[in-house]
């Protein structure tokens, strides 16, 4: 991926031997452990609706550059998560030639990349396209997005996500979550990352449980909505100069790009959709102790693709994930024959892994945002031109005698 200035790749296939990640474009001198990384690597994996896949994974980050003494010294960042179900695939994942490939996959998954991947790349065995199609790269965002949120966290930045409906059901949330950071919050936030739901209403934790279960029963699976919100940003990241330079595009193009995304919204977008336009926007109201306030954030903290100074608020919904196993209708691709589609191991629900995920991207943007912002080759110096801009926010336009 790359964004203005952040470069971030990420490489491996879902049951090879390792997922590699680089990031390129941090500034120098940032702390970096392993063991903040592997924190939110370990919420990931958590949620109620997963496979039986999490129970052999622990993933956890070695960083193998970019890294001295726990400080970043400017050049790419390149960490590796070890698959620790890699050694149940060899002879079928194995990077030299085997003496007897495994049979191929052929019968295509409604909903996946299988048809479209096989057809694009010329392969025989869906497998070649599965293994890199599937959301175990999400462990590499996690990763990617770790970094980042370290730099954020250096300007006051923390970024939260919860889950707001899993198929029918919807959470409700406390007043308030979206308009600051706010000490009174700070109880959903520790319900949210101890619920194996990620949510702090205990109603919709228990009506979500029940909805999963049955689609596990039924050999089914649930989509839904997580959303992500950001705290503590400053005014002016992102700009309405260029429109490939909005932040509301590029936060929507790293929200899509997650696999099984296929809506973002910001703010209250599709609710104000059906208001009028004086119920619509956010009054400007300013105190000097306090700067500038807005006693709503209906547009989720984004004005003109520039952050607004209010936190960010970013959903993401979810389809329900394609492989089932009570398998579709569908063709087998070798023969073109009707057939079901193709059977194995997988999630009923990601929704609350996805949250976890959604904030590794808007992570990304953010410091990439950060970085196009405040530049500076050592974290010292970003953090001086940060300082500088807020300084200068805080004094009044002088009046205009003109
Ligand atoms: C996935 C299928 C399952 C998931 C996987 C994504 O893997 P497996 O085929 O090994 O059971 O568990 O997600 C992860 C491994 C992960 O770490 O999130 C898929 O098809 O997308």
């Amino acid at each position: 991926m790359s964004l203005g200035y952040l470069r971030v790749v990420t490489a491996g296939e879902s049951h090879g031997p390792q997922l590699t990640i680089f990031v390129q474009n941090l500034p120098a001198g940032l702390p970096v452990l392993a063991e903040d990384i592997n924190v939110d690597l370990a919420r990931r994996q958590k949620g109620y609706g997963r496979g039986g896949r999490q129970q052999i994974e622990h993933d956890c980050v070695e960083i193998v550059a970019g890294v001295r003494h726990g400080r970043t010294m400017g050049g790419p960042i390149t960490m590796v998560i070890k698959n620790r179900d890699w050694p149940n695939w060899q002879g079928r994942m194995d990077v030299e030639p085997v003496p007897e490939p495994p049979p191929p996959v052929t019968r295509l998954r409604p909903g996946h990349a299988d048809l479209p991947g096989v057809v694009k790349y010329g392969h025989e065995d869906v497998r070649n396209v599965l293994e890199r199609a599937s959301a175990r790269e999400t462990a590499s965002r996690v990763a990617a997005g770790g970094l980042a949120k370290i730099f954020l966290r250096q300007f006051g930045i923390e970024i939260r996500s919860h889950v707001l409906r899993v198929g029918a059901a919807k959470a409700e949330t406390p007043e308030g979550l979206r308009l600051a950071r706010q000490a009174a919050s700070d109880g959903w936030w520790t319900r949210v990352e101890d619920s194996p739901i990620r949510t702090g209403d205990a109603a919709f934790e228990a009506a979500a449980t029940e909805l999963i279960k049955a689609a596990r029963t039924a050999g089914d699976t649930l989509g839904g909505i997580f959303e992500v919100i950001s705290y503590g940003l400053p005014i002016g990241l992102g700009t309405y100069a260029q429109w490939d330079e909005r932040l509301d595009g590029r936060l929507a193009a790293a929200m899509m790009s997650i696999q099984s995304i296929k809506g973002v919204e910001i703010g209250d977008a599709f609710a104000n959709a059906a208001r009028p336009g004086s119920e619509a926007h956010d009054v400007i109201d300013y105190a000097p102790d306090q700067g500038w306030i807005r006693p709503t954030n209906r547009a989720g903290g984004l004005e003109g693709g520039i952050t607004n100074g209010a936190p960010l608020v970013v959903r993401g919904a979810a389809k329900p994930i394609s492989t089932l196993i009570h398998p579709l209708p569908s063709v087998d691709y070798a023969t073109r024959e009707r057939s079901v589609a193709h059977v194995e191991r997988s999630d009923v629900c990601v929704l609350p892994a996805a949250g976890v995920v959604g904030e590794a991207m808007v992570a990304l943007v953010l410091a990439d945002a950060m970085r196009l912002k405040f530049g500076g080759d050592s974290l010292d110096e970003a953090l001086a031109n940060y300082q500088h801009f807020q300084h200068t926010q805080d004094q009044p336009a002088a009046p205009s005698h003109g």
